[in-house]
């Protein structure tokens, strides 16, 4: 069987002059994740509805990476102050991709960011500042020397596709997130809340297409939080797929 080729959505990052230029770029974690699971990462660019198309047909999975806030006319709110910068064209790319491997069944993992705007893609809505909208005791937003660890636990569902992965109804995960899913979209089924009843992962009500989301980030913390079992777990299913 030929190595599994996986997109990798980008982020964007804007140079102050001189060096003004647009740079689409995706951290190691990110592209170390796939490789270790056995998979070749290609990194995207910002692709219309065709491209995108052409670009998932010859790719075997996707994977939906994390970074900056969704545009909250995505979802049908007017943008707040403390929601942070959007990036209009990354969020309109990361639909693209989503919907083209959507219609070519082609498996889907989503992280932090992904796990966001594939919900807003079914329909779903967002917190635009968990702080301000959902104050409460747990920590969402930890971008220190703890960001590998777990800051957090969240409940599992019993039967679901991560305790089955798991073998757990609790885990411990990190958290790097200020945003979070305040209403779940069109088939996507809830598997892990943390303590304050956030939704912080879920799958795809479709035995015919896998699509896992995360809202934690398992590929920094391949010792904590299972972190590695959900991407191999993910390339399983792109293997599965490609026979
Ligand atoms: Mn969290």
């Amino acid at each position: 069987m030929k190595t599994p080729f996986i997109v990798l959505t980008p982020a964007k990052m804007r140079m102050e002059e001189p060096f003004d230029q647009k740079y689409t770029y995706t951290n190691g974690y990110n592209t170390a994740a796939i490789v270790n699971a056995g998979g070749v990462p290609v990194l995207a660019g910002f692709m219309d509805e065709e491209q995108a198309l052409q670009l998932m047909e010859r790719a075997d999975g996707l994977f939906m990476t994390g970074g900056a806030d969704i545009e909250p006319s995505l979802y049908g709110e007017e943008k707040q102050p403390y929601c942070a910068a959007t990036q209009p064209e990354r969020d309109s790319s990361d639909c693209n991709l989503l919907k083209a491997a959507l219609k070519l069944k082609k498996p889907v993992i989503c992280i932090c960011r992904g796990c966001q705007i594939a919900n807003v893609f079914l329909g779903g809505t967002m917190y635009q500042d968990l702080p301000t909208q959902m104050p409460g005791d747990v920590k969402h937003s930890v971008y220190d020397e703890y960001m590998k660890e777990s800051t957090h636990t969240v409940k599992v569902e019993e039967g679901s596709p991560l305790h089955k992965l798991t073998g757990k109804t609790e885990i411990g995960v990190n958290s790097l997130h200020h945003q979070g899913i305040k209403t779940t979209g069109k088939g996507v089924v809830p598997m892990a809340w943390s303590p304050d009843g956030l939704v912080e992962s879920w799958y795809y009500d479709d035995d015919t297409q896998y699509l896992r989301a995360y809202q934690w980030h398992p590929e920094m913390s391949a010792d904590s939080v299972n972190g590695m079992n959900i991407f191999a777990d993910f390339m399983k299913a792109v293997k599965e797929n490609m026979k």
